[in-house]
């Protein structure tokens, strides 16, 4: 059964890998750049307004923020919400420390089960993007990414946006790489069922499985305009 994401609760931030908490449940971070709309993604989510940190401000999330998901009383799984990669205010002394923390995290972190990457609908993958596909792709890290802000576009643009991300990611998929695309807008709330299956495959693989795998290619979003 598709987990319900509402009663996610702030745990901690974390400015490094030895302030995270056990790794004792399935985790999954979201990763992209500065104003993608990571913190609104995880907001939507969770039906909560003010749950993560989102702002206009680029740059606004700068540690590692977790987040428990509660079903029936226990902690079934963590999100973690990231500061966006490429974000040029931060002084280059700490935005090297900045990216090592990040890296030995998501190279390190036993728990982590899944990646959501939001990459802004109306830009496409940029290079950041690819950095952090190819450093997840060492440990085979399932990437889900999300085209964010997608009611900022016409449906022929939608239809483009989910091509351009296909061909961007098939280097990578090709070699093996379990990649997933899907169109996503906060504002409008569409693309939530499709959002909510991928993470609760993830929290919950056994269960599951019963069900087909999507193929990822087909990005089969529920409200996906016409391809045509
Ligand atoms: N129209 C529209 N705006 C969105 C959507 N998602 C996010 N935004 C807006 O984009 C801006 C940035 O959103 P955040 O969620 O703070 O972005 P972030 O990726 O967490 O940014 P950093 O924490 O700086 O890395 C905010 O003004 C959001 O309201 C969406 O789906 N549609
Ligand atoms: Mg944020």
């Amino acid at each position: 059964m598709t987990i319900n994401f509402h009663n996610t609760h702030f745990e901690i931030s974390a400015s490094k890998l030895q302030e995270c908490p056990g790794a004792s449940v399935p985790e999954i971070v979201f990763v992209g750049r500065s104003n993608a709309g990571k913190s609104t993604a995880i907001n939507t989510l969770c039906q909560q307004r003010q749950l993560a940190y989102a702002s206009k401000m680029p740059g606004r999330t700068q540690l590692l923020n977790f987040f428990t998901v509660i079903q029936k009383g226990e902690t079934i799984a963590r999100l973690v919400d990231l500061p966006g990669y490429g974000f040029a205010k931060l002084a280059e002394s700490s935005k090297s420390i900045w990216d090592k923390e990040l890296g030995n995290y998501l190279s390190e972190r036993p728990s982590l089960r899944g990646c959501v990457m939001i990459v802004d609908s109306r830009r496409g993958l940029l290079e950041m993007d690819h950095g952090l596909l190819n450093w997840v792709g060492h440990r085979s890290l399932p990437v889900h990414i999300v085209l964010s802000k997608s009611d900022k576009l016409s449906n022929q643009e939608k239809s483009q946006a989910l091509r351009d991300a296909q061909a961007a990611t098939k280097a990578y998929r090709d070699y093996g790489q379990p990649i997933t695309i899907q169109l996503w807008s906060a504002l409008k709330k569409s693309g939530m069922t499709e959002f909510e299956k991928r993470l609760t495959q993830w929290i919950h693989p056994e269960e599951e499985s019963a069900e087909p795998e999507a193929n990822p290619q087909a990005a089969s979003e529920n409200n996906a305009p016409p391809t045509s």
